[in-house]
C-alpha cells in the first residue's frame, strides 16, 4: 500500500517536471506559443512610441513552431523601429504639423484636395506613432509569408505625398517581402510626374512606373498594375499612404492561411490640414453600405467581437483602396469590371465577388496604414454627370443650394466664378443622375438631397432623396425648361427675390429657361430617353 503510493507520488512528480521543463509539450510549449523567447523588452516612450530598452537588442528571429505546427516568428524591424522612435522635426510621430493661417492658403487644397505646402514641409521618411493595439506587438507571423507587387494608381498627385507613400512602404516592409513596388499612372499632366519622378526612382531599384495611353479612371489604372505584378499577392494602396509598422505580415499572413482571402489593413486618417495621424472615429469597425449605396462603417456586432480586438475580423465589403489579395485569386475573381469608370464602386464588385465565390474577406487590426482623406475631389470626371451650375438665361443667375439641408429652399444666386471643378462643397453642383432627380453636390459626393417641388406653384426645395420619383421627377426638355411631370408645371425663377418657384410652364419666359453648364449633353439625352 505505501509503496503504492510512494510511487504514484514520484510518478505525479514526473510528470509535473515534463510538463515544465520539457521543451515541445505541455505549458512550456503553450507558453511558447504566445511569447517568443528573448523577445525585447518593449516600453511605450512618450506619445505611445515603442522604445526598445537597452543598446543593440535584437530579438530572436529563429522562429518558433506552433500547436499546429506552423513556424512562426517575430516580424517586427527592431532597427527601424528604434530610428524611427529617435527622430523629431515637423510631423515627425505623427504630429499635426503647427499651422498658422497663412498656411492655410486654397491655393495649397485646390490641386490635390489636402495641404500640399504641408506635406511638402515634412519628411518623406517621417515616422508615424505606433497606435497599434498592444497584442500586435507580441504576434507571430508564419515565418515562409508570400510576397507582394504593391500597386499604388495616381491621378495627378502631389510630389510628396506620392514619394511619402513609396517611402513609407519600403521602410516599413521586410525587404524580401516586397517583389515590387508598381506607381500607375493615369495619364497625369503634372510635370513633376514625368521625368523627374523616373530620375528619382531610378535609386530605387524594385520601383516600376507604368502609365496609362488615356485617361482610365483608378479601376482599370489597378488592373493594368496588377496585369504587370510579379508578386505572389498584389497589394493595392492609394497615392497618398503612410504604411505604419509592420503592417504587411499580417496581412500576408492571413493569406497564406488560406488563399481566397481578400484582406485590408486599419485605414488611419492622416489630416488633410495638418497631417496629424490618427484612427478613424470609432477605430475598428465593419465595412457595409446603405440602400444607396453609399459605403458606412458600423460597429463590430457583439457576436464577433472576439476577446482579443486585435484579432482579424470579416466585413461584408471593403473601402476600397486598401487591400492584398493572392495575385492568381483576383483574376480566378475576374479582377474588375473593366467598365467601370473613374471613381467608385468597385468595392462593392470585388467584395460581392469574394463572398459569393467561397472567400473571404478580413480586416486586420494589426496591421495599419494612414491615408489622407481630401478635403474636396481635385480631378475632373470626363464625361461625367455633374452639372456644375444651373444657370437661368434670364437673369443669368445661378441655382444655389447653400445649406444643403433637406426643407431649406434652392435660391438663385450670383454664379461663384472659377471654383466650378474643385468646389462641390459650395452647393452650385447638381448631379443629374440615373435616378432622374436632381441631387445637390457632384455625382461622387451628393449630399443626398434633392429638388422637390409639392405643387404647380410651390417653391422649389430640397428634400431627403427618396429615389421613388414623385415630386423628385424632373426633366430638362428642348425648349430649355426644367420640367415636373407630377403637377405639370416648370421651373420659373424671379431675380429680384433670388427666389426659384414651381410656375405654370411657359417656354416663352428665359425666367423659366435653364442651360447646363459643363456637362455632358450624352448624359442628358440618356436621362431624358429613360424618363419617357
Ligand atoms: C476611396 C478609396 C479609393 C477608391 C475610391 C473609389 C480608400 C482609402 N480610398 O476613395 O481607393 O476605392 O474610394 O471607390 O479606401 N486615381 C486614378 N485615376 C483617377 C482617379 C483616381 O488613378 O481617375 C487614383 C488616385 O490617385 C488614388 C486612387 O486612384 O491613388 C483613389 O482615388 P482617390 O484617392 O481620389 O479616392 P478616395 O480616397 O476618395
Ligand atoms: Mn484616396
Amino acid at each position: 500500500m505505501r509503496r503504492k503510493e510512494k510511487r504514484l507520488l514520484q510518478f505525479a512528480g514526473l510528470l509535473i517536471a515534463a510538463l515544465l521543463f520539457l521543451p515541445n509539450v505541455g505549458l512550456w510549449s503553450l507558453y511558447r506559443d504566445r511569447v517568443f523567447e528573448n523577445s525585447p523588452e518593449i516600453v511605450e516612450g512618450p506619445g505611445g512610441i515603442p522604445q526598445i530598452q537597452g543598446v543593440n537588442v535584437r530579438p530572436q528571429k529563429d522562429a518558433q513552431v506552433g500547436r499546429d505546427g506552423m513556424r512562426r516568428k517575430d516580424w517586427h524591424d527592431y532597427e527601424a523601429i528604434r530610428r524611427d522612435a529617435a527622430r523629431s522635426g515637423n510631423g515627425e510621430q505623427g504630429k499635426p504639423f503647427p499651422l498658422t493661417d497663412t498656411d492655410r492658403v486654397d491655393q495649397a487644397y485646390r490641386e490635390n484636395g489636402f495641404n500640399i505646402y504641408v506635406s511638402d514641409r515634412i519628411s518623406l521618411n517621417r515616422s508615424v506613432a505606433d497606435i497599434r493595439h498592444p497584442n500586435c506587438k507580441q504576434k507571430l507571423y508564419g515565418e515562409k509569408l508570400p510576397n507582394t507587387s504593391i500597386i499604388i494608381p495616381f491621378h495627378n498627385e502631389g510630389w510628396s505625398s506620392l514619394l511619402r507613400t513609396v517611402h513609407s512602404v519600403l521602410n516599413r516592409s521586410p525587404p524580401e517581402l516586397i517583389a515590387e513596388v508598381i506607381l500607375v499612372d493615369d495619364f497625369s499632366d503634372k510635370e513633376h510626374l514625368k521625368g523627374s519622378l523616373e530620375e528619382y526612382m531610378v535609386r530605387l531599384p524594385k520601383v516600376r512606373i507604368l502609365r496609362t495611353k488615356k485617361r482610365e479612371g483608378l479601376i482599370r489604372t489597378r488592373l493594368l498594375g496588377a496585369a504587370a505584378a510579379n508578386g505572389e499577392v498584389i497589394t493595392f494602396l492609394d497615392s497618398h499612404c503612410e504604411a505604419n509598422i509592420n503592417w504587411l505580415p499580417p496581412l500576408l499572413d492571413r493569406i497564406a492561411d488560406n488563399r481566397k482571402s481578400i484582406v485590408c489593413p486599419m485605414i488611419d486618417v492622416i489630416d488633410h490640414d495638418n497631417f496629424g495621424y490618427e484612427t478613424q472615429a470609432g477605430d475598428a469597425m465593419r465595412g457595409a453600405f446603405d440602400w444607396e449605396m453609399y459605403y458606412k462603417r458600423i460597429p463590430i456586432p457583439s457576436e464577433l467581437t472576439k476577446d482579443d480586438s486585435s484579432e482579424p475580423f470579416e466585413s461584408p465589403v471593403m473601402a476600397g483602396g486598401l487591400f492584398a489579395v493572392d495575385r492568381k485569386w483576383f483574376w480566378e475573381l475576374g479582377g474588375y469590371d473593366t467598365g467601370l469608370e473613374i471613381w467608385g464602386g468597385e468595392q462593392y464588385e470585388i467584395s460581392f465577388k469574394v463572398w459569393m465565390c467561397g472567400g473571404r474577406m478580413e480586416d486586420i487590426p494589426c496591421s495599419r496604414v494612414g491615408h489622407i482623406y481630401r478635403k474636396y475631389v481635385p480631378y475632373k470626371v470626363p464625361g461625367g454627370v455633374s452639372l456644375a451650375r444651373l444657370r437661368n438665361t434670364g437673369s443669368g443667375m445661378c441655382m444655389e443650394s447653400k445649406h444643403f439641408s433637406s426643407g431649406s429652399p434652392v435660391r438663385l444666386e450670383t454664379c461663384l466664378k472659377g471654383r466650378g471643378e474643385a468646389g462641390w462643397s459650395h452647393g452650385q453642383v447638381f448631379t443629374f443622375g440615373w435616378r432622374e432627380d436632381i441631387r445637390v453636390g457632384g455625382p461622387m459626393h451628393t449630399k443626398k438631397v434633392c429638388f422637390d417641388a409639392i405643387s404647380h406653384n410651390s417653391p422649389v426645395t430640397l428634400y431627403d432623396c427618396h429615389g421613388l420619383k414623385g415630386n423628385q421627377l424632373w426633366r430638362y426638355r428642348k425648349d430649355k425648361s426644367l420640367y415636373h411631370p407630377i403637377s405639370n408645371s416648370c421651373i420659373d425663377s424671379n431675380p429680384t427675390e433670388r427666389k426659384v418657384f414651381m410656375n405654370t410652364c411657359d417656354p416663352s419666359v428665359p425666367s423659366q429657361q435653364w442651360v447646363f453648364e459643363k456637362t455632358n449633353t450624352t448624359i442628358l439625352e440618356t436621362f431624358n430617353r429613360n424618363s419617357n
